[in-house]
C-alpha cells in the first residue's frame, strides 16, 4: 500500500485504515478555555458580553461581501461593466492565452474558433455562439476577464481580533492583489450576466504551510453551474502552488433541446447536438456560489475562508426586477424605476467557527472525520452581527457555507416568502415558515419588515453536538444568529412579490425521457465514508451516461444516524420522490443537493448536458468529501467509454483522445496553442 502525502495528511489511506496512520494535522483544543459563545437559550437573552472573547453579540455591523472588482450590470441591458479586462489591449501582459505560466495550458472555448462561438465563425455556422453579447469572441470580445489570487490574509470575525484566515483577493489592475478589510470573508462576489462569459485566472500563492507540512494545491468550483469540466473544479484538476489556471465559465444553460450525441459523432455534432435550440429559463441559475475543492483538504481551506458568491442574472431576471417584482440585483439597486440606493438583495452566508485561545486562529482537527463544527456562529464573516433594515421587502439569500453543521432558521416575528431552492428559483413564491439548510444549499427568500417589530431575530433551532448530523429541532434552546434592527416608516413603491407570483416556467424531465437507473449507497465503512463501498479515485469513473440523456438516480443513505447532503456537479437535480414519499414543496423543483437523512432516500431525475466530465458528486459535509464520500459521473457521446480507466497517472499525463485532439491531466484543457490549430478542438 502506497501512503502518500495526502493520506498523511488526512491520517487516514483511502482503504478503510481510518485513522491507522499517523496524521501530520494537530490536534487542536476547540477554545475551551473561552467565554461561551452565543447560544443564550433565547433571543432576548443576549447579555453584553456574553459571546466569544467578551464580544457583545448583535453590537458588530453585517457586512456585505464585496464585488469582484466592482463589477456592475448596467440596468438598461444587463451587461456587465467595470470588469477587470485582461486584454492585451489594457496593457497585461500576462493576459496572453497559452503563457507558460498558466499551468495545464488554457480553455479551448476561450478561442474564437471554438464550435461554441461558431455564430462568429463562418466555418461551423450551425452551432449558436455562447457570447451573445460579444462583438467576437476571446480577446477583444465581450467576455469578462477576471483575476483571483489565494493569499493569506487576516480578517476580524470579532471587532478587534485579527484572525488569520486563507482569502480570495481581486487583483487590480496593475496586477498588485488587494487583501485587506472586511470584504474578503467571505470572498468577493462575482456578479455575472447570462451570455456573457467570464474568464477567470486563478493564482495559488498559498505557498507552504506549517500545519500542512507543505504547499498545497487549488481548485476551485462553481458551484451551481453548467461548465467545462476543466473549468469546474474536479479535486485533481489543480493550481499547483505557485501557478495559475484558467476557469471558463460559459455562462450559459443546458440548450433545452440537446439531442442525446450519437455513436461516432464527430466533434462539431457533439457541440451541434449540445449546443443549439433554446435554453430553457427553467435551467438557468440565480444564487451560485464558489469555493474551494482540492482533493482531500476542501474542508480546511473553506473553513478558512475560500468561498463567496456568485450572483447571476438572465433577461427574465431583469424583466423581474425591472417590473418591481423583486428588489433591484445585489449591488445594482439605483437602476430605472428605483427612486433610492437601499441594497435590498442581501446574501448570507452563515458559518460556524472554532477560534483558539487567543482568537487569532481558526484551528482545524485533521484527524476529524465526521465533519467539523465550530460553537461560534458566523454570518459573512461577523459574529452574531446586527443588520439595519427599512420597512420593506428584503431579498435575503441563505447559504450554508459551513463543513458539517446543519441549521434550521425561523425569523422571530414570522415566516418567509420562499423564491428559490439552491441555485434555481421555484415557478411561484411559496410560503415557507422555517427551514432546514443543510451544508451547501441555497434558500432564496423573500422577507417583508413593512410590518416588523423594531427588533427581528434569525435564529436557529437546529440542535447539534456533532458531525454526525443534528439531533432535531428545539424551540427551547434557540441560538440567535443575527438581530434585524426594523427602522423608518413602512416603505411605499415596494415590489410585489408576494406568495404565488410566478417566478419562471419549470420545465420537468419527462419519465419518458429516462434511459438509464442508477443506484448509490452512501455507507460508513471501518470509520470512513463511502459510495457503493467505494472511495473516490480521480482516475475511476463510477457512471458514463449518454451526453445529453436522462437519467434516474436513487440515493440511499445506509451509514447509521449520519447525515449526508450530496451535491451533484454539472447540471440541477429534480427529485421525485424523497424518503419514500413525494418531495416537499422545496424539493419539487431544480436542486443540487439532496440531503440524505439518517436512513433517508432520494430518488431523482436529471440531465447531463453539453459537457463531457469527468465530473464528480460527492457529500458536502467537507471532512466526509475529503475522506473520499465522492463518486465520478463522466457524460460521453452514445458508444464512448469514459477516459477515466482507473489507470493513467494524473501527472502530466498527456495523451489523445478518439478525434486525435492533445490534452493534459484529462481537464480537456488544450496544452498549448499549436495543438488547438492542429486538432481543431472540442470540449
Ligand atoms: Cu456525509
Amino acid at each position: 500500500m502506497k501512503i502518500t502525502r495526502r493520506s498523511l495528511i488526512r491520517g487516514t489511506v483511502a482503504t478503510g485504515l481510518a485513522g491507522a496512520v499517523g496524521g501530520t494535522g494537530e490536534l487542536h483544543a476547540r477554545g475551551r478555555d473561552k467565554p461561551p459563545s452565543g447560544r443564550n437559550g433565547t433571543t432576548a437573552a443576549a447579555k453584553r458580553g456574553s459571546g466569544p472573547f467578551g464580544y457583545t453579540p448583535f453590537t458588530a455591523t453585517f457586512e456585505l461581501p464585496a464585488v469582484l472588482n466592482n463589477a456592475v450590470v448596467d440596468p438598461s441591458d444587463g451587461t456587465v461593466q467595470n470588469g477587470l479586462n485582461l486584454s492585451p489591449s489594457a496593457g497585461t501582459a500576462e493576459a496572453s492565452v497559452g503563457s507558460e505560466a498558466v499551468y495545464h495550458g488554457f480553455a479551448p472555448e476561450y478561442r474564437r474558433d471554438h464550435p461554441v462561438h461558431a455564430a462568429a465563425n463562418a466555418n461551423t455556422p450551425s452551432a449558436e455562439k455562447w457570447d451573445r453579447f460579444g462583438n467576437g469572441v476571446g480577446i477583444g470580445g465581450s467576455e469578462l476577464h477576471s483575476q483571483l489570487s489565494v493569499e493569506h490574509g487576516t480578517h476580524q470575525f470579532i471587532p478587534g481580533i485579527d484572525t488569520r484566515i486563507f482569502g480570495y483577493a481581486s487583483a487590480s489592475l496593475d496586477g498588485q492583489y488587494n487583501l485587506s478589510g472586511h470584504g474578503t470573508f467571505p470572498a468577493p462576489t462575482i456578479l455575472a450576466r447570462q451570455g456573457q462569459p467570464i474568464m477567470m485566472r486563478v493564482q495559488n500563492n498559498l505557498g507552504k504551510i506549517d500545519e500542512l507540512g507543505t504547499a498545497p494545491e487549488c481548485s476551485v468550483h462553481l458551484h451551481g453551474d453548467h461548465t467545462p469540466a476543466h473549468s469546474d473544479g474536479y479535486p485533481d484538476f489543480y493550481i499547483l502552488p505557485g501557478r495559475r489556471r484558467d476557469y471558463y465559465y460559459p455562462n450559459i444553460g443546458p440548450r433545452h433541446s440537446a439531442e442525446p450525441a450519437p455513436l461516432g459523432a464527430s466533434p462539431e455534432e457533439i457541440a451541434r447536438a449540445g449546443n443549439t435550440g433554446p435554453y430553457s429559463p427553467s435551467d438557468l441559475p440565480t444564487t451560485m456560489w464558489y469555493h474551494e475543492h482540492g482533493m482531500d483538504i476542501t474542508g480546511y481551506l473553506v473553513s478558512r475562508g475560500l468561498a463567496g458568491f456568485y450572483l447571476i442574472q438572465d433577461d427574465l431576471e431583469l424583466d423581474l426586477i425591472q417590473r418591481r417584482v423583486l428588489p433591484a440585483f445585489y449591488n445594482t439597486p439605483t437602476m430605472p424605476g428605483f427612486a433610492d440606493d437601499t441594497v435590498t438583495d442581501i446574501p448570507l452566508a452563515l458559518m460556524d467557527q472554532t477560534f483558539d485561545s487567543t482568537g487569532t486562529e481558526l484551528p482545524y482537527n485533521f484527524l476529524d472525520h465526521n465533519g467539523r463544527l465550530g460553537d461560534v456562529f458566523t454570518i459573512n464573516g461577523t459574529v452574531q452581527p446586527k443588520f439595519e433594515v427599512e420597512r420593506r421587502k428584503y431579498r435575503l439569500r441563505f447559504l450554508n457555507a459551513s463543513n458539517a453543521r446543519i441549521y434550521h432558521l425561523r425569523l422571530s416575528n414570522g415566516g418567509f416568502i420562499q423564491i428559490g431552492q439552491d441555485s434555481w428559483e421555484f415557478p411561484q413564491a411559496i410560503a415557507t415558515r422555517e427551514f432546514t439548510l443543510a451544508m451547501a444549499q441555497r434558500v432564496d427568500t423573500i422577507v417583508d419588515f413593512s410590518d416588523a417589530p423594531d427588533e427581528v431575530y434569525l435564529e436557529n433551532l437546529m440542535v447539534q453536538k456533532d458531525g454526525r448530523g443534528p439531533k432535531g429541532i428545539s424551540r427551547r434552546n434557540r441560538t440567535p444568529l443575527m438581530k434585524f434592527v426594523v427602522k423608518g416608516p413602512r416603505h411605499n413603491n415596494d415590489v410585489s412579490v408576494d406568495v404565488g407570483t410566478p417566478l419562471r416556467p419549470f420545465d420537468r424531465i419527462q419519465e419518458s425521457e429516462v434511459r438509464a437507473t442508477r443506484y448509490f449507497k452512501f455507507v460508513r465503512r471501518n470509520g470512513a465514508w463511502q459510495i457503493n463501498n467505494h472511495f473516490f479515485s480521480p482516475r475511476t469513473t463510477n457512471a458514463t451516461p449518454v451526453l445529453n440523456s436522462a437519467e434516474r438516480w436513487i440515493f440511499e443513505n445506509s451509514s447509521g444516524g449520519w447525515w449526508h447532503p450530496v451535491h451533484i456537479h454539472l447540471e440541477a437535480h429534480e427529485i421525485v420522490k424523497y424518503n419514500g414519499k413525494r418531495p416537499p414543496p422545496q424539493y419539487r423543483y431544480n436542486v443540487d443537493v439532496s440531503v440524505l437523512e439518517p436512513n433517508g432516500t432520494s430518488e431523482f431525475l436529471m440531465k447531463f448536458r453539453t459537457f463531457t466530465g469527468p465530473f464528480v458528486f460527492h457529500c458536502h459535509n467537507l471532512e466526509h468529501e475529503d475522506i473520499r464520500m465522492m463518486n465520478v459521473f463522466d457524460p460521453r457521446p452514445e458508444g464512448h467509454e469514459s477516459l477515466n480507466d482507473g489507470t493513467r497517472p494524473h501527472n502530466d499525463d498527456t495523451f489523445q483522445d478518439a478525434y486525435g485532439s492533445t490534452y493534459r491531466d484529462h481537464s480537456g484543457m488544450v496544452e498549448n496553442e499549436e495543438d488547438w490549430d492542429q486538432d481543431g478542438g472540442l470540449f
